[in-house]
Protein backbone atom coordinates (compact mmCIF):
# COMPACT_ATOMS: atom_id res chain seq x y z
CA UNK A 1 0.00 0.00 0.00
CA UNK A 2 1.34 3.47 -1.05
CA UNK A 3 1.57 6.40 1.53
CA UNK A 4 -0.98 8.28 -0.87
CA UNK A 5 -3.18 5.32 0.34
CA UNK A 6 -3.01 5.06 3.73
CA UNK A 7 -3.54 9.09 4.16
CA UNK A 8 -6.13 9.23 2.19
CA UNK A 9 -10.26 10.54 3.30
CA UNK A 10 -11.07 7.00 2.74
CA UNK A 11 -8.76 6.28 5.39
CA UNK A 12 -11.42 7.51 7.71
CA UNK A 13 -14.47 5.34 6.81
CA UNK A 14 -12.06 2.20 6.73
CA UNK A 15 -11.09 3.01 10.61
CA UNK A 16 -14.50 3.54 11.83
CA UNK A 17 -15.31 -0.10 10.31
CA UNK A 18 -12.50 -1.50 12.11
CA UNK A 19 -13.08 0.10 15.61
CA UNK A 20 -14.93 -2.37 18.58
CA UNK A 21 -18.54 -1.96 18.76
CA UNK A 22 -19.09 0.12 21.13
CA UNK A 23 -20.55 -2.31 23.84
CA UNK A 24 -17.39 -3.78 23.89
CA UNK A 25 -15.56 -1.08 24.47
CA UNK A 26 -17.65 -0.58 27.75
CA UNK A 27 -17.58 -4.33 28.35
CA UNK A 28 -13.57 -3.78 28.05
CA UNK A 29 -13.52 -0.42 30.00
CA UNK A 30 -15.47 -2.15 32.86
CA UNK A 31 -13.35 -4.84 32.93
CA UNK A 32 -10.76 -2.53 32.99
CA UNK A 33 -11.90 -0.54 35.99
CA UNK A 34 -12.41 -3.60 38.46
CA UNK A 35 -8.88 -4.25 37.79
CA UNK A 36 -8.13 -1.50 38.70
CA UNK A 37 -9.62 -0.93 41.98
CA UNK A 38 -8.72 -4.39 42.60
CA UNK A 39 -5.21 -3.46 42.76
CA UNK A 40 -5.97 -0.09 44.41
CA UNK A 41 -7.43 -2.10 47.10
CA UNK A 42 -4.88 -4.06 47.86
CA UNK A 43 -2.42 -1.19 47.80
CA UNK A 44 -3.96 1.63 49.99
CA UNK A 45 -5.80 -0.57 51.96
CA UNK A 46 -9.02 1.12 53.39
CA UNK A 47 -8.69 4.16 51.45
CA UNK A 48 -10.45 2.57 48.61
CA UNK A 49 -13.14 1.85 50.81
CA UNK A 50 -15.34 4.76 49.58
CA UNK A 51 -15.90 2.97 46.22
CA UNK A 52 -14.55 5.04 43.09
CA UNK A 53 -12.04 7.51 43.06
CA UNK A 54 -13.32 9.97 40.50
CA UNK A 55 -14.40 8.10 38.01
CA UNK A 56 -18.10 8.07 37.41
CA UNK A 57 -19.51 4.84 37.83
CA UNK A 58 -21.44 4.38 34.30
CA UNK A 59 -20.45 0.95 33.48
CA UNK A 60 -22.46 -0.63 30.64
CA UNK A 61 -23.67 2.12 28.52
CA UNK A 62 -22.15 2.56 25.40
CA UNK A 63 -19.59 5.20 24.57
CA UNK A 64 -20.15 7.87 22.39
CA UNK A 65 -17.93 7.82 19.02
CA UNK A 66 -16.18 11.68 19.27
CA UNK A 67 -15.60 14.06 16.80
CA UNK A 68 -11.50 13.50 17.05
CA UNK A 69 -12.54 9.82 15.50
CA UNK A 70 -14.62 11.06 12.22
CA UNK A 71 -11.91 13.13 10.98
CA UNK A 72 -8.46 13.99 9.89
CA UNK A 73 -6.37 15.85 12.48
CA UNK A 74 -4.04 18.40 11.97
CA UNK A 75 -1.34 17.35 10.13
CA UNK A 76 2.99 17.91 10.92
CA UNK A 77 3.87 21.08 9.40
CA UNK A 78 7.59 20.98 7.59
CA UNK A 79 9.44 22.27 10.81
CA UNK A 80 7.86 23.13 13.87
CA UNK A 81 8.91 23.87 17.79
CA UNK A 82 5.51 22.00 19.20
CA UNK A 83 3.56 23.68 22.01
CA UNK A 84 1.48 22.33 24.93
CA UNK A 85 -2.61 21.94 23.93
CA UNK A 86 -4.77 24.97 24.02
CA UNK A 87 -6.54 23.53 26.88
CA UNK A 88 -3.18 24.25 29.05
CA UNK A 89 -3.11 27.46 29.03
CA UNK A 90 -3.51 27.84 32.80
CA UNK A 91 -0.50 26.56 33.09
CA UNK A 92 1.98 29.36 33.14
CA UNK A 93 4.67 30.83 35.08
CA UNK A 94 3.05 34.18 37.11
CA UNK A 95 4.66 37.23 38.77
CA UNK A 96 3.83 37.71 42.37
CA UNK A 97 0.32 38.92 43.03
CA UNK A 98 2.07 39.88 46.64
CA UNK A 99 5.01 42.40 45.90
CA UNK A 100 3.45 44.40 43.76
CA UNK A 101 6.52 45.84 41.80
CA UNK A 102 5.49 46.83 37.71
CA UNK A 103 7.94 50.00 38.19
CA UNK A 104 11.05 47.90 38.62
CA UNK A 105 12.93 46.11 36.66
CA UNK A 106 14.08 43.90 39.47
CA UNK A 107 11.40 41.29 39.17
CA UNK A 108 10.62 37.42 39.44
CA UNK A 109 8.04 34.94 37.83
CA UNK A 110 7.11 31.89 39.64
CA UNK A 111 6.68 28.40 38.19
CA UNK A 112 2.98 26.48 38.32
CA UNK A 113 4.11 23.35 40.77
CA UNK A 114 0.54 22.74 41.41
CA UNK A 115 0.10 21.53 37.52
CA UNK A 116 4.02 19.75 37.84
CA UNK A 117 3.28 16.42 37.59
CA UNK A 118 6.79 15.05 37.97
CA UNK A 119 10.50 16.40 38.93
CA UNK A 120 10.77 18.20 36.27
CA UNK A 121 9.90 22.05 35.16
CA UNK A 122 9.49 22.34 31.66
CA UNK A 123 11.84 24.96 29.66
CA UNK A 124 8.66 27.71 29.79
CA UNK A 125 7.76 27.22 33.23
CA UNK A 126 11.17 27.72 35.03
CA UNK A 127 11.01 30.39 37.44
CA UNK A 128 12.57 33.77 36.42
CA UNK A 129 13.66 36.08 38.96
CA UNK A 130 16.51 39.12 37.42
CA UNK A 131 17.22 42.01 38.75
CA UNK A 132 17.55 44.17 35.48
CA UNK A 133 15.11 42.18 33.01
CA UNK A 134 16.40 39.53 30.29
CA UNK A 135 19.46 40.88 28.00
CA UNK A 136 18.93 39.63 24.18
CA UNK A 137 22.55 37.88 24.02
CA UNK A 138 23.99 37.06 20.51
CA UNK A 139 25.85 33.60 21.42
CA UNK A 140 28.37 34.02 18.76
CA UNK A 141 29.52 37.89 20.15
CA UNK A 142 29.77 36.05 23.75
CA UNK A 143 32.76 35.06 25.69
CA UNK A 144 33.47 34.22 29.08
CA UNK A 145 36.54 34.96 30.96
CA UNK A 146 38.40 32.84 33.98
CA UNK A 147 41.14 35.33 35.08
CA UNK A 148 42.77 37.02 38.13
CA UNK A 149 45.03 34.23 40.47
CA UNK A 150 45.68 31.64 37.52
CA UNK A 151 48.60 30.14 35.82
CA UNK A 152 46.71 31.12 32.26
CA UNK A 153 43.92 33.60 32.06
CA UNK A 154 41.43 32.23 29.84
CA UNK A 155 38.61 33.47 27.21
CA UNK A 156 36.63 31.25 26.13
CA UNK A 157 33.72 31.40 22.90
CA UNK A 158 30.26 29.40 22.99
CA UNK A 159 31.70 27.17 20.41
CA UNK A 160 35.18 26.52 22.50
CA UNK A 161 32.72 25.99 25.65
CA UNK A 162 30.41 23.17 24.06
CA UNK A 163 33.59 21.25 22.98
CA UNK A 164 34.24 20.69 26.55
CA UNK A 165 33.42 17.02 28.00
CA UNK A 166 30.11 18.00 29.38
CA UNK A 167 27.79 16.16 32.20
CA UNK A 168 24.02 16.54 32.42
CA UNK A 169 22.38 16.77 35.84
CA UNK A 170 18.97 16.89 37.30
CA UNK A 171 19.24 19.26 40.56
CA UNK A 172 16.71 22.02 41.41
CA UNK A 173 17.04 25.24 41.44
CA UNK A 174 15.28 27.66 44.24
CA UNK A 175 15.36 31.14 45.00
CA UNK A 176 16.03 32.46 49.03
CA UNK A 177 13.38 34.49 48.87
CA UNK A 178 10.93 31.79 48.23
CA UNK A 179 7.99 32.08 50.40
CA UNK A 180 9.57 35.27 51.72
CA UNK A 181 6.09 37.18 51.97
CA UNK A 182 4.72 33.84 54.08
CA UNK A 183 6.25 33.65 56.93
CA UNK A 184 4.23 34.87 59.91
CA UNK A 185 0.58 35.17 58.60
CA UNK A 186 -1.03 34.09 55.04
CA UNK A 187 -0.41 36.80 51.95
CA UNK A 188 -0.06 34.30 49.05
CA UNK A 189 -3.14 32.29 47.90
CA UNK A 190 -1.56 29.19 45.77
CA UNK A 191 1.41 27.18 45.70
CA UNK A 192 2.93 29.20 43.04
CA UNK A 193 3.04 32.08 44.87
CA UNK A 194 4.41 30.63 48.21
CA UNK A 195 7.11 27.94 46.88
CA UNK A 196 7.07 28.84 43.01
CA UNK A 197 10.61 29.89 42.98
CA UNK A 198 11.86 26.45 42.72
CA UNK A 199 12.31 24.53 39.52
CA UNK A 200 13.36 21.15 38.69
CA UNK A 201 15.92 20.82 35.65
CA UNK A 202 18.21 18.76 34.00
CA UNK A 203 21.28 20.55 33.20
CA UNK A 204 23.93 20.10 31.07
CA UNK A 205 27.08 21.93 30.89
CA UNK A 206 30.87 21.77 31.88
CA UNK A 207 31.97 21.11 35.00
CA UNK A 208 34.16 24.47 36.20
CA UNK A 209 36.97 22.22 37.92
CA UNK A 210 37.88 21.20 34.16
CA UNK A 211 38.20 24.96 33.25
CA UNK A 212 39.78 25.80 36.22
CA UNK A 213 42.44 23.13 36.10
CA UNK A 214 43.39 24.17 32.32
CA UNK A 215 43.74 27.57 33.66
CA UNK A 216 45.60 26.80 36.77
CA UNK A 217 44.30 28.28 40.13
CA UNK A 218 47.15 29.63 42.23
CA UNK A 219 47.12 28.16 45.59
CA UNK A 220 46.53 30.91 47.16
CA UNK A 221 43.17 31.40 44.43
CA UNK A 222 40.46 31.09 47.67
CA UNK A 223 37.25 32.61 46.16
CA UNK A 224 36.25 33.06 42.58
CA UNK A 225 34.24 35.64 41.59
CA UNK A 226 31.05 35.44 39.12
CA UNK A 227 29.70 37.91 37.06
CA UNK A 228 27.05 38.72 34.89
CA UNK A 229 26.98 40.16 31.50
CA UNK A 230 23.33 41.78 32.22
CA UNK A 231 21.97 45.52 33.35
CA UNK A 232 22.36 44.24 37.00
CA UNK A 233 26.07 43.13 36.74
CA UNK A 234 25.22 40.75 38.80
CA UNK A 235 28.10 39.54 40.84
CA UNK A 236 28.56 36.94 43.94
CA UNK A 237 31.89 35.35 45.69
CA UNK A 238 31.69 31.89 45.60
CA UNK A 239 34.45 29.62 47.49
CA UNK A 240 36.98 27.90 45.37
CA UNK A 241 35.81 24.57 47.08
CA UNK A 242 32.40 24.31 45.58
CA UNK A 243 33.72 25.65 42.19
CA UNK A 244 35.97 22.43 42.49
CA UNK A 245 33.41 20.45 43.64
CA UNK A 246 30.07 20.59 41.56
CA UNK A 247 29.62 23.74 40.11
CA UNK A 248 28.50 23.67 36.38
CA UNK A 249 28.99 26.41 33.71
CA UNK A 250 25.74 25.39 32.34
CA UNK A 251 24.29 26.10 28.68
CA UNK A 252 21.23 23.77 28.18
CA UNK A 253 18.01 22.75 30.51
CA UNK A 254 16.32 20.25 29.66
CA UNK A 255 17.16 19.31 26.70
CA UNK A 256 17.82 22.40 25.05
CA UNK A 257 19.88 25.49 25.27
CA UNK A 258 19.18 27.88 27.83
CA UNK A 259 15.86 30.35 27.42
CA UNK A 260 17.03 33.99 27.53
CA UNK A 261 15.18 34.60 30.68
CA UNK A 262 17.30 31.41 32.56
CA UNK A 263 20.76 32.95 31.02
CA UNK A 264 20.81 32.04 27.15
CA UNK A 265 23.87 31.32 26.52
CA UNK A 266 25.55 30.90 29.32
CA UNK A 267 25.15 30.92 32.99
CA UNK A 268 26.73 29.40 36.79
CA UNK A 269 24.84 26.82 38.58
CA UNK A 270 25.98 25.14 41.64
CA UNK A 271 23.81 22.60 42.66
CA UNK A 272 21.88 22.85 46.40
CA UNK A 273 22.84 26.58 46.61
CA UNK A 274 20.57 29.59 46.90
CA UNK A 275 19.52 30.57 42.94
CA UNK A 276 21.23 33.73 43.80
CA UNK A 277 24.63 32.60 43.03
CA UNK A 278 23.83 31.10 40.14
CA UNK A 279 25.21 34.20 37.78
CA UNK A 280 23.25 34.20 34.55
CA UNK A 281 24.57 35.49 31.43
CA UNK A 282 28.26 34.64 32.61
CA UNK A 283 31.08 37.13 30.93
CA UNK A 284 33.75 36.11 34.08
CA UNK A 285 35.08 34.27 36.95
CA UNK A 286 37.61 36.00 38.85
CA UNK A 287 39.92 34.04 41.02
CA UNK A 288 40.96 36.42 44.26
CA UNK A 289 41.94 35.52 47.76
CA UNK A 290 39.07 36.64 49.64
CA UNK A 291 35.01 37.33 48.98
CA UNK A 292 34.31 40.69 47.34
CA UNK A 293 31.36 41.41 49.61
CA UNK A 294 29.13 42.94 46.97
CA UNK A 295 25.38 43.89 47.51
CA UNK A 296 24.03 40.54 47.26
CA UNK A 297 26.12 39.37 49.96
CA UNK A 298 25.98 42.38 52.01
CA UNK A 299 22.55 44.30 52.32
CA UNK A 300 20.95 41.40 50.30
CA UNK A 301 20.99 37.53 51.24
CA UNK A 302 22.08 37.54 53.92
CA UNK A 303 19.98 36.02 57.31
CA UNK A 304 19.00 37.86 60.61
CA UNK A 305 20.13 36.50 63.97
CA UNK A 306 18.98 36.88 67.37
CA UNK A 307 21.85 38.74 68.56
CA UNK A 308 20.97 41.57 65.95
CA UNK A 309 23.91 40.49 63.61
CA UNK A 310 23.50 39.35 60.04
CA UNK A 311 25.01 35.80 58.58
CA UNK A 312 27.17 35.98 55.21
CA UNK A 313 27.32 33.09 52.93
CA UNK A 314 24.60 31.04 54.16
CA UNK A 315 24.08 29.93 50.55
CA UNK A 316 23.19 26.10 51.07
CA UNK A 317 19.49 25.72 50.69
CA UNK A 318 18.32 23.22 53.48
CA UNK A 319 15.78 20.61 53.66
CA UNK A 320 12.14 21.53 52.46
CA UNK A 321 8.78 20.14 51.14
CA UNK A 322 5.31 21.48 50.21
CA UNK A 323 2.25 19.21 49.33
CA UNK A 324 0.91 20.60 46.13
CA UNK A 325 -1.88 18.54 45.82
CA UNK A 326 -4.08 19.85 47.15
CA UNK A 327 -3.25 23.39 47.82
CA UNK A 328 -3.63 26.78 48.32
CA UNK A 329 -7.21 27.92 45.81
CA UNK A 330 -7.75 24.65 45.02
CA UNK A 331 -11.89 22.99 45.42
CA UNK A 332 -11.82 19.51 46.79
CA UNK A 333 -14.62 17.35 44.70
CA UNK A 334 -16.45 15.94 47.96
CA UNK A 335 -15.47 13.74 50.71
CA UNK A 336 -13.56 10.14 49.28
CA UNK A 337 -10.31 9.15 48.23
CA UNK A 338 -7.55 11.68 47.25
CA UNK A 339 -3.64 11.24 46.17
CA UNK A 340 -1.79 13.72 48.22
CA UNK A 341 1.36 14.41 46.47
CA UNK A 342 4.20 16.98 46.49
CA UNK A 343 7.76 17.96 46.43
CA UNK A 344 10.97 17.91 48.81
CA UNK A 345 14.44 18.68 48.35
CA UNK A 346 17.27 19.39 50.13
CA UNK A 347 20.68 21.42 49.16
CA UNK A 348 22.40 18.82 51.44
CA UNK A 349 21.84 15.81 50.08
CA UNK A 350 19.21 13.09 49.37
CA UNK A 351 15.63 12.91 50.11
CA UNK A 352 15.41 10.05 52.82
CA UNK A 353 12.01 10.49 53.93
CA UNK A 354 8.43 12.40 53.65
CA UNK A 355 5.96 12.42 56.47
CA UNK A 356 2.54 14.07 55.99
CA UNK A 357 0.00 15.44 58.64
CA UNK A 358 -3.60 15.63 58.00
CA UNK A 359 -4.55 17.18 61.78
CA UNK A 360 -1.63 20.48 61.41
CA UNK A 361 0.97 18.39 62.58
CA UNK A 362 -0.02 16.31 65.85
CA UNK A 363 -0.11 12.95 63.95
CA UNK A 364 2.57 11.94 61.08
CA UNK A 365 2.15 9.25 58.37
CA UNK A 366 5.11 8.46 56.26
CA UNK A 367 4.39 9.07 52.77
CA UNK A 368 5.94 7.23 49.77
CA UNK A 369 8.71 9.19 48.24
CA UNK A 370 9.34 8.07 44.70
CA UNK A 371 12.08 7.72 43.08
CA UNK A 372 14.71 8.17 41.36
CA UNK A 373 15.77 10.08 44.28
CA UNK A 374 18.91 12.05 42.91
CA UNK A 375 20.98 14.35 45.14
CA UNK A 376 19.69 17.50 45.54
CA UNK A 377 16.92 17.04 42.98
CA UNK A 378 13.59 17.43 43.29
CA UNK A 379 12.27 14.19 44.95
CA UNK A 380 8.11 13.56 44.54
CA UNK A 381 5.93 12.18 47.53
CA UNK A 382 2.73 10.84 47.64
CA UNK A 383 0.33 9.16 50.21
CA UNK A 384 -3.56 8.12 49.77
CA UNK A 385 -5.88 9.95 51.95
CA UNK A 386 -9.98 8.91 52.40
CA UNK A 387 -11.21 12.60 53.28
CA UNK A 388 -14.21 12.50 54.98
CA UNK A 389 -15.61 15.71 54.43
CA UNK A 390 -14.26 17.44 57.88
CA UNK A 391 -11.79 20.17 58.30
CA UNK A 392 -8.22 19.09 57.82
CA UNK A 393 -4.81 20.65 57.75
CA UNK A 394 -2.41 19.16 55.54
CA UNK A 395 1.40 19.65 55.79
CA UNK A 396 4.78 18.18 54.89
CA UNK A 397 7.93 17.29 56.69
CA UNK A 398 10.89 16.30 55.05
CA UNK A 399 14.48 14.78 56.26
CA UNK A 400 17.00 14.30 54.49
CA UNK A 401 20.52 12.46 53.85
CA UNK A 402 22.39 14.41 56.58
CA UNK A 403 19.71 13.51 59.26
CA UNK A 404 18.73 17.38 58.94
CA UNK A 405 14.17 17.40 59.47
CA UNK A 406 12.83 20.72 58.03
CA UNK A 407 11.78 22.90 60.58
CA UNK A 408 8.30 24.71 61.65
CA UNK A 409 8.73 28.83 61.84
CA UNK A 410 9.15 28.34 65.75
CA UNK A 411 11.64 25.80 64.92
CA UNK A 412 13.68 28.38 63.01
CA UNK A 413 12.74 31.44 65.46
CA UNK A 414 14.87 29.61 68.39
CA UNK A 415 18.14 29.87 65.79
CA UNK A 416 17.45 32.78 63.61
CA UNK A 417 16.10 36.30 63.46
CA UNK A 418 12.32 36.35 61.60
CA UNK A 419 12.27 40.43 60.59
CA UNK A 420 9.60 40.89 57.85
CA UNK A 421 10.96 39.93 54.79
CA UNK A 422 13.52 37.64 55.13
CA UNK A 423 14.92 34.83 52.99
CA UNK A 424 15.94 30.83 53.37
CA UNK A 425 11.98 30.12 54.66
CA UNK A 426 12.57 26.57 54.59
CA UNK A 427 9.74 25.65 57.72
CA UNK A 428 6.94 23.60 56.82
CA UNK A 429 3.41 25.01 54.64
CA UNK A 430 0.27 23.88 56.53
CA UNK A 431 -2.87 24.42 54.08
CA UNK A 432 -6.06 23.84 55.71
CA UNK A 433 -8.80 22.30 53.94
CA UNK A 434 -13.04 23.66 55.17
CA UNK A 435 -16.04 21.18 55.17
CA UNK A 436 -16.84 23.01 51.71
CA UNK A 437 -13.76 21.91 50.15
CA UNK A 438 -11.84 24.92 49.61
CA UNK A 439 -8.20 24.84 50.34
CA UNK A 440 -6.45 27.62 51.82
CA UNK A 441 -2.44 29.19 53.47
CA UNK A 442 -2.72 29.31 57.05
CA UNK A 443 0.59 29.77 57.45
CA UNK A 444 1.40 30.95 61.22
CA UNK A 445 -2.09 30.14 61.97
CA UNK A 446 -1.57 26.36 63.45
N1 LIG B 1 23.24 37.97 35.87
C1 LIG B 1 22.27 37.67 36.73
N2 LIG B 1 22.29 36.47 37.31
C2 LIG B 1 21.34 36.13 38.20
C3 LIG B 1 20.33 37.05 38.58
C4 LIG B 1 20.34 38.33 37.95
O1 LIG B 1 19.48 39.19 38.19
N3 LIG B 1 21.33 38.60 37.03
N4 LIG B 1 19.39 36.67 39.53
C5 LIG B 1 19.79 35.62 40.44
C6 LIG B 1 18.73 35.10 41.27
S1 LIG B 1 18.29 36.03 42.62
C7 LIG B 1 18.19 33.86 41.07
S2 LIG B 1 17.09 33.19 42.16
C8 LIG B 1 18.52 33.07 39.86
C9 LIG B 1 17.25 32.84 39.05
O2 LIG B 1 17.51 32.12 37.87
P1 LIG B 1 16.32 31.90 36.84
O3 LIG B 1 15.79 33.24 36.45
O4 LIG B 1 16.89 31.12 35.73
O5 LIG B 1 15.26 31.14 37.59
O6 LIG B 1 19.46 33.71 39.03
C10 LIG B 1 20.45 34.44 39.71
N5 LIG B 1 21.40 34.89 38.75
MO1 LIG C 1 17.04 34.66 44.00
Amino acid sequence: MSDKTQVSTAAAPRRKNTRLPAEIDAQLLSQERRAFLRKGAAMAGSAFAAGTVGASGAGAAPLAVPDSNKSMGKPIPATEYGMPSKFEKHVVRRRTDVLVNRQNWSDWSMTPLQYQPGIITPNGLIYERHHAGTPDIDPDKHHLAIHGMVRQPLLFSMADLVRYPSVSRFHFMECSGNGLTDWLKPASKTVQQTHGLLSGVLWTGVPLSTLLEEAGVDPAGKWAIFEGADGSGHTRSIPIEKCLDDTLIVYASNGERLRPENGYPVRAFMPGWEGNVCVKWLRRIKITDQPAHFRSETARYTDPMPEGKWRQFSMVMECKSVVTNPSGGMQMKGPGFYEVTGFAWSGAGKIRAVDVSFDGGANWREATVEGPVMDKSLTRFKIGWNWNGQPATLMSRAVDSSGYVQPSVADIRKVRAIVGFVQHHNAMQPWSVNAKGEVTNVIGQV
